[in-house]
């Protein structure tokens, strides 16, 4: 029996298997919940499959794309890319896992992997529309195509397998990952990257001046001051969270995060019967939400293993959400919102906060 499934079919298992790894690529920066660990091994068994698939189809337009380069049509050429910017996303994934790493003035080799992933769709979609042929049923006809992609997905599954168990053998760097891909930082307290995703970079927050106001659909509205919050003024009890931040840059830390709990504020202030959501606010106009159950447990931390939050880590106030990517974990909170709908402006905020 014939491995290799027809041209037309490998053709758009590729792009089934592309669609998958970025999809499953774009989900995963979203997820930091050991419940989502399926969507990383279909991302990592997606693009192994990926490699396999995109080999064969290599080989069988080598003697096209030299004619073509040659000639210099740029159809070919824009093919060529395609096919560079993909085999780069694969190999930088791939290099990721292995335990290696760059860095290219504060970005990782994994962002580098997720700016290629990106770059491929445009290539990609034009590729499609250009050249794409309609399979014929013939093209997937019988028993064997099936086994062949039987064959497919099982080799996928295997090989991300061994990769984990390489990876694991060296103890690389790679061998400490978290299932979403990171790698830990050590250290304690303050001692960890302060990373702020896009432009955000406020003058530190002065806590004389400085509220958090807790308003939206609640019946009391409130400020409190810093030491309100620390303790030493007494609204609210502080505790301490262990919690694990995971950057989608690829690192995460460990901590005592010490701070109020937002069930707390929340009953402070009442919440009215429609409230679903609560978005926290940073001075820098960064913001996210979180359905009102979920946000209640989270902590509004003001230490890290007993220090002072720095400026760098979000002084005076942060959120600590386990289980989400840190990404989240908005800093200089000064407003607890609560909300009846779901806020979508967030992802807008996210990108353009900082923009003056
Ligand atoms: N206001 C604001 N909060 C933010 C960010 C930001 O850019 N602005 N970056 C987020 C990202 S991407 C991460 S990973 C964590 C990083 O927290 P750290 O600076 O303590 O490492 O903060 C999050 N909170
Ligand atoms: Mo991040």
């Amino acid at each position: 029996m014939r491995f290799e499934p027809r041209p037309r079919a490998v053709d758009w298992t590729i792009l089934a298997a592309l669609a998958l790894a970025l999809a499953t690529g774009v989900v995963s920066l979203a997820t930091g919940s050991v419940r989502d660990g399926w969507v990383f091994f279909l991302h990592g068994a997606g693009g192994l499959t990926l490699t396999v698939l995109l080999f064969w189809k290599l080989r069988r337009v080598r003697p096209r794309i030299s004619a073509g380069v040659r000639s210099g049509s740029w159809r070919v050429l824009l093919s060529v890319y395609l096919a560079v910017v993909a085999l780069a996303a694969l190999l930088t994934g791939v290099a990721w896992v292995l335990g290696a790493n760059l860095d290219l003035g504060g970005w990782t080799l994994l962002n580098l992997h997720i700016g290629l992933g990106l770059v491929v769709v445009p290539p990609l979609v034009w590729h499609v529309l250009m050249r794409a042929r309609r399979p014929t049923s013939e093209d997937w006809e019988g028993r064997r195509t099936m086994l062949q992609y039987a064959g497919l997905a099982l080799a996928g599954a295997l090989a991300w397998r061994a990769q984990q168990a390489v990876v694991a053998a060296l103890d690389t760097a790679g061998a400490d990952r978290r299932f979403t891909g990171s790698k830990p930082e050590g250290g304690t307290g303050n001692r960890y990257p302060a990373t702020s995703w896009v432009l955000d970079d406020p003058d530190p927050v002065d806590t004389e001046s400085w509220r958090l106001h807790v308003a939206g659909s609640v019946e009391r509205p409130f400020r409190a001051d810093y030491a309100a919050l620390t303790g030493d003024g007494g609204t609210v009890a502080p505790t301490v969270d262990r919690a694990l931040l995971d950057c989608t840059s690829g690192w995460y830390v460990e901590r005592d995060w010490r701070g109020v709990r937002v069930g707390d504020l929340l009953d402070a202030a009442g919440t009215s019967d429609d409230a679903r959501w609560v978005t926290f606010h940073s001075v820098t106009g960064y913001r996210f939400g979180f359905p009102i159950e979920q946000a209640r447990e989270l902590l509004l931390a003001t230490h890290v293993d007993g220090e002072r939050l720095s400026h760098g880590h979000g002084y005076p106030l942060r959120v600590v959400a386990p289980d989400r990517r840190g990404f989240q974990w908005v800093k200089w909170v000064t407003a607890v919102e609560v909300r009846e709908s779901r806020d979508w402006g967030q992802w807008v905020a996210i990108f353009v906060s900082g923009i003056d």
